[in-house]
């Protein structure tokens, strides 16, 4: 943890001041504040007290989507920082956005840190079907299948997903990993993916291991 004060950074994504945001993250940066821990002790904590604002029926949608624009307008700034290890080649991911979901903050957060930690990504974006996320997997020989599901009432499609893979003859050859705002440890079992992870860091983590077991 540093001493750099991240308060008025998660303020401001709080109150969905994108103009505010970039000015302070540019300043963080130029204070010489990792990407990463710019992202994880100001944005992240930021977006979760706006998440709380929202369950207390304190916030609403457009105040969710001030913040989150302001919280993209900052990452935009972040992500080019995040690459920096093109020439590894620790795995290819294909990562996106479950069906019917738009929601893309977490899942830009996780693909540009396993970006920035050196797998080659490719991000399908949001709304991806279970077909495009297995024709991409197909296409680019992915080692790993990284799905994002902010809402509940689309867990299934992290499932469809999985068969569609068995059904390829693939589920040995390509591992799945999942998260998002309404999937936990259990969601994994429940929609046969092979990890879960709360957060990007993690899912490097993760990754790591899940290619240590398809190169066993
Ligand atoms: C911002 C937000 C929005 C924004 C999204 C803007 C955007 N461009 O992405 C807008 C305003 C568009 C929005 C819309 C809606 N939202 Co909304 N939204 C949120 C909110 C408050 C924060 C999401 C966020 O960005 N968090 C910050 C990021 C950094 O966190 P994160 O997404 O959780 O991602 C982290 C981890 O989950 C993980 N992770 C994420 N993806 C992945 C993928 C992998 C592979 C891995 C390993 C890890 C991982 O790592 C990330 C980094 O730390 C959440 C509340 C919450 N608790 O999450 C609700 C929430 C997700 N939304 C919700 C709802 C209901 C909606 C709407 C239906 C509202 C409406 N009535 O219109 C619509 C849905 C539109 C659609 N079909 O897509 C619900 C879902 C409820 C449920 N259980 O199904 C939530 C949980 C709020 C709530 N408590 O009710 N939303």
């Amino acid at each position: 943890m540093s001493e750099y004060d991240f308060k008025p950074i998660i303020d401001a994504v709080v109150d969905g001041e994108g103009d505010d945001v970039v000015e302070l993250v540019q300043g963080a940066l130029d204070a010489g504040i990792p990407a990463t821990d710019i992202i994880d002790q100001g944005l992240v904590p930021g977006m979760q007290i706006v998440s709380d604002k929202y369950d207390q029926k304190e916030y609403f949608v457009p105040d969710l989507a001030a913040s989150a624009d302001a919280m993209t307008e900052a990452l935009d700034i972040l992500k080019p920082l995040l690459d920096q290890s093109e020439s590894e080649d620790k795995g290819t991911v294909v990562i996106g956005v479950v069906k019917e979901c738009s929601q893309e903050i977490g899942k830009n957060i996780v693909a540009a840190m396993l970006s920035g930690a050196g797998y080659k990504v490719y991000d399908l974006g949001t709304n991806v079907s279970p077909d495009a996320f297995i024709a991409k997997v197909k296409e680019v020989h992915a080692d790993i299948l990284a799905m994002s599901n902010p809402m509940l009432q689309t867990t299934k499609y992290l499932k469809e997903a999985a068969e569609k893979l068995e059904a390829e003859g693939l589920r040995d050859k390509v591992k799945i990993t999942i998260g998002g705002a309404s999937t936990t440890a259990a969601t994994k079992d429940q929609v046969l993916a092979d990890a879960w992870s709360k957060d990007g860091n993690e899912c490097i983590q993760v990754c790591g291991r899940l290619m240590e077991e398809l190169r066993a």
